[in-house]
């Protein structure tokens, strides 16, 4: 017999009444009974001490899943690329982006998007031709859940871990050209492009240390149904596991 899946979800958040909300972290995990509460005590400790900020809102969503909808998919390749200086790395980032069919212009947007959000919790849809903005999340965004390894990750540490499944979610869409993503984290200056052929190429450094700009940039193709892009990306249960 098939045991109960739970999708476990947090974000943490500092409020003030001057300033409003402020988006710590967030996180989502996917787990039987037996690891829930353990799955949520990992969240929790990821939501304080965090290099954001001293969260003042904290909330874990647990919800039962049904087995039979779960996809399991395999990880992306992982490569990476150190460049000298942000201006190498990000131009690296561009020329792969750009060898996949982003156009400049939708580049532009993207970059200036990650550069200047500072409050972002959630993904930018982006029509990889125009630059147009599709989804209308705003500072929200759209995250993506109900995801995790099917066992261990391997050998990845936790941030790596996560991105990776996170992304390789993402790139198993059909609607999907590439990502881009950097941390919002002032302590962490790696990135990454990925899409299902060139795998998960880590970028570094794409920021500078110290930095709080940061996000995900989905770059989906003309054909996109985006409300069933959305629907895949937020609900449907993916497990990541090595074959
Ligand atoms: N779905 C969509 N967007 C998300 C999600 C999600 N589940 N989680 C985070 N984001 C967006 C949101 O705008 C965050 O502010 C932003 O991404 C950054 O999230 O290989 O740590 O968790 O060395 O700070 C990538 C490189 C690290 C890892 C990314 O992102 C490596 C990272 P963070
Ligand atoms: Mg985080
Ligand atoms: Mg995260
Ligand atoms: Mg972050």
């Amino acid at each position: 017999m098939l045991k109960a899946c739970y999708s476990i979800r947090m974000r943490a958040a500092e409020r003030s009444p001057e300033l409003g909300e402020k988006h710590i972290s967030g996180g989502e995990r996917i787990g039987s009974k037996s690891q829930v509460e353990p799955i949520v005590k990992q969240l929790l400790k990821k939501a304080s001490n965090h290099s954001r900020g001293d969260a003042d809102f904290i909330q874990i969503t647990v919800e039962k899943i049904a087995h039979d909808q779960i996809q399991y998919i395999s990880p992306l390749e992982v490569t990476t690329v150190e460049e000298a200086s942000i201006e190498k790395a990000r131009s690296e980032a561009r020329k792969i982006l750009t060898s996949l069919g982003v156009s400049e212009h939708a580049l532009d947007v993207a970059f200036h998007q990650l550069s200047s959000n500072q409050n972002l919790r959630g993904a930018i849809i982006l029509n990889s031709k125009t630059g147009l903005r599709l989804d209308e999340r705003g500072q929200k965004g759209v995250r993506v859940s109900r995801i995790d390894w099917q066992d261990a990750d391997g050998d990845l540490n936790e941030r790596v871990g996560e991105a990776l499944a996170l992304a390789s979610k993402v790139a198993n869409s059909p609607f999907t050209i590439a990502e881009l993503c950097w941390s919002d984290d002032p302590d962490y200056v790696t990135g990454y492009v990925s899409n299902r052929g060139i795998g998960y190429v880590r970028i570094t450094p794409l920021k500078r240390d110290g930095c709080e700009s940061g996000g995900r940039v989905y770059f989906v193709s003309d054909e996109v149904e985006l409300e069933s892009f959305i629907n895949y990306l937020e609900s449907v249960p993916v497990l990541i596991r090595r074959d």
